[in-house]
């Protein structure tokens, strides 16, 4: 047939097999012969059945991404599926590993479905800022209501084969050799003869839809788009499945479809899909791993506990180290409180919980680590207790163990030196809550050698964390732009901005809070630490603090926080004190745009970001993109700051920029020249990768 598609016989049932490394995806060059084969084999009256199957690790993974944005190649997806439900003799879809947007609805296209009992099914193009554009949201809602669709969809999270077979999606599922499974299955189904019925003629799943509960549930999912389209398109498209013909349903999908995937949202989405899986590409990732069985977590507190629960959920053998027995139950204990949530809310059995316990030892001693294959301290932020801490380790981990400090902001470089091991140190900078925030910067200093490196990228892979790997320079890639980010907030304040009205400017923009509200909530003691520790002030926050205003943790921070509740309430007492820090300063409020908010805010971002590129802390832009959006709640649909410097238009920034640095004189405004080079050739491309 093709390199890319395969056809065999079993006797009367013919078996189509797809072989597009590494997804199957529905490439143009896979479209083609799979059309011509599904023609051939419907005209063939030696054929009573056919099977589609994947040859690899996964069914079909979806259409082509990387053919979005260009011209479309027949045959199309929708024509291949149209084909398809002209058969008259059975066909059955094998699914195993992912059966993912495009993947699902070539499937649905199918008069039956059988699954591996490992499979994944789900239409995510959701996550790329689309909906499913053959046919997806029209059929699926037919075979398993139109409720459950319109979970699936606009979540885009897959479901596995037990649910599927439990909701009327996949037929049968079988253990083994999948292959041979469907052949039987589909002879069996064509000895027992038609008609079979395409899913297009089939409502079953649609009858008796409760309309009003349906739209409760979209509204409710509306709220949570924060401004993306996608999900609101996805939400309609299923509607319409209900409610109008099958061939109305499918030219409005179309339609929405379209519409969606030539805009800037799902653009970003889809650059973000790529920059993720770039992202892990360095040089030196092919080096041969070291070998990591058991991991030593050094602090037993709000991160370190959060770590070790990383690697236990990853599967590893997790020790926990703590200075005392009471650290240590604490920790412990809330480590156990977590899980039991967890369990609570129905997102872990019971069974996993006790298995991913039973992974944690503790203990107050550093002996108990000499058998650590990676060991990461996560210790209180200070330069002089790190060294300490790595200086035991040196005394007492095996050779070949990788040494990771947890620091946020502090010299990596200067805590390898305190080691005689220094090729063996590296950063492993978690976000906090560590347990679910998805980002992990992984510092690269200046002895690391490529093999350490490697084994921490993979290991971050093994538990389930996106990374992305830096160099060394205060507060690594994420922290040193929000530094810049937050550099003009308490101006803003003292010229007139309120903390509410800062805020709202970013949620405006897409993100889920803030930096005021956020600040509450991770607690604004942490910044005040970090300033005393250089020696630098920010008169609002610092008095807030000498106050005890640490955030939500003391119910008042910039905002009011009622006993135990999160939602922030502006408080006249912040507001007031702001007044009076601006007249001693001799500073008129005036009226400040949400415009200028961003301007001063998100700006000095990109142009932060573009000297860490200069500075090859970063190899790629699309890498700060990653980082931003994983670890700081930069908006999906802008595609992560450097993205969104290209939407926003470069030469504007420079323009705001240096109107702001001629009015401040302060560096953060003071363009990059790699900003004035994105103007000029509209690429971050720096000569060399870090
Ligand atoms: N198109 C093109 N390339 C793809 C791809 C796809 N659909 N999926 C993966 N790749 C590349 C990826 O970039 C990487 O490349 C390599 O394959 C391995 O991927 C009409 C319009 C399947 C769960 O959204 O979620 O169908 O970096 O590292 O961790 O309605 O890939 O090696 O060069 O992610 O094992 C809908 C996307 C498309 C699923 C496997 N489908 N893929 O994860 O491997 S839109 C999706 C995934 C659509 C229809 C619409 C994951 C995976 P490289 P990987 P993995």
């Amino acid at each position: 047939m093709s390199n890319f598609l395969k056809l065999n016989r079993e006797g009367d049932v013919a078996v189509v097999t797809i072989d597009n490394p590494p997804v199957n995806a529905l490439s143009f060059h896979v479209r083609e012969p799979l059309m011509q084969a599904l023609v051939e084999l419907r005209d063939d009256p030696s054929v009573a059945a056919i099977v589609i199957a994947c040859a690899g690790r996964t069914f079909v993974a979806g259409a082509d991404i990387t053919e979005f944005g260009k011209p479309m190649q027949q045959p199309e997806l929708r024509a291949i599926i149209a084909t398809l439900e002209t058969i008259a003799k059975p066909t059955v879809a094998a699914i195993h590993g992912t059966a993912l947007g495009g993947g699902l609805e070539l499937a649905l296209g199918c008069h039956f479905r059988v699954a591996d009992a490992g499979a994944k099914l789900g239409l995510p193009e959701v996550k790329l800022g689309i909906l499913p554009g053959g046919g997806g949201t029209v059929r699926l809602p037919r075979l398993v209501g139109a409720v459950k669709a319109l979970r699936m969809i606009v979540s885009g999270a897959p479901i596995g084969a037990a649910e599927a077979h439990e909701a009327g999606l996949v037929d049968a599922v079988f253990e083994g050799d999948l292959t041979t499974h469907a052949v039987n299955f589909a002879r069996e189904i064509a000895r027992k003869g038609g008609p079979f019925t395409p899913v297009r003629d089939r409502d079953d799943g649609l009858k008796d839809t409760d309309l009003a509960a349906f739209d409760v549930e979209v509204a409710e999912l509306a709220k949570k788009a924060r401004g993306l389209d996608a999900p609101i398109a996805c939400a309609r498209a299923v509607r319409n499945a209900v409610t109008l013909s099958f061939d109305e349903a499918l030219a409005a999908e179309r339609a929405l479809f379209v519409d969606l995937v030539g805009g800037d949202q799902s653009r970003a989405q889809r650059h973000l899909f790529f920059a993720e899986r770039e992202a892990a590409k360095f040089p030196g990732k092919d080096t041969a791993k070291r070998r990591i069985a058991r991991v030593g977590v050094i602090g037993a507190g709000t991160m370190g506990g959060g770590i070790a629960m990383s690697f236990a959920n990853g599967g590893y053998a997790v020790t926990l180290l703590e200075a005392s027995h009471e650290a240590l139950r604490h920790g412990l204990g809330t480590i156990e409180k977590n899980y039991a949530v967890s369990v609570t809310r129905g997102s872990l059995t019971e069974e996993a919980s006790h298995e991913r316990l039973a992974r944690f030892k503790g203990s107050t001693d550093y002996a108990d680590l000499a058998d650590c294959d990676l060991i990461v301290e996560a210790v209180f932020e200070d330069m002089a207790v790190k060294k300490e801490v790595f200086g035991r380790l040196d005394a007492i981990a095996k050779p070949g163990a990788i040494l990771a400090t947890n620091t946020s902001y502090l010299d990596i470089n200067e805590i390898a030196a305190s080691t005689s091991r220094p090729q063996d140190v590296l950063g492993l900078h978690f976000f906090s809550p560590a347990n679910v925030m998805k980002l992990l910067e992984i510092v690269r200093a200046e002895k690391t050698v490529p093999d350490a490196l490697a084994t921490a990228v993979d290991m971050a892979r093994r538990i389930g964390k996106v990374a992305v790997v830096v160099g060394v320079c205060h507060g690594f890639v994420g922290n040193r732009m929000l530094a810049a980010r937050g550099s003009e907030s308490e101006a803003l304040l003292l010229e007139g901005a309120t903390p509410r009205q800062i805020d709202k400017a970013f949620t405006d923009f897409g993100w889920p809070m803030g930096p005021f509200q956020m600040g509450d909530l991770a607690g604004l003691d942490i910044g005040w630490r970090n300033r005393k520790a250089r020696g630098q002030t920010a008169v609002i926050a610092d008095t807030l603090c000498e106050q005890g205003r640490f955030g939500q943790k003391t119910g008042r921070g910039f905002y009011l926080y009622e006993a135990g509740a999160r939602t922030p309430v502006a408080d006249p007492e912040v507001e007031a004190l702001i007044r009076d820090k601006a007249a001693e300063r001799g500073i008129a409020a005036r009226t400040i745009s949400a415009e200028e908010i961003i301007e001063r805010t998100l700006y000095p971002l990109v142009n932060e970001g573009a000297k860490i590129l200069e500075e090859k802390i970063a190899a790629r832009a699309s890498d700060i993109d990653v980082i931003w959006v994983n670890g700081y709640g930069f908006p999906v649909g802008k595609g992560g700051p450097m993205f969104w410097a290209g939407l926003e238009g470069p030469g504007k920034i420079i323009g705001r920029l240096e109107y702001w640095y001629q009015r401040t004189g302060k560096d953060v405004f003071r363009p990059a020249p790699l900003l004035k080079r994105l103007a000029e050739t509209g690429s971050w491309e720096t000569d060399a990768i870090a």
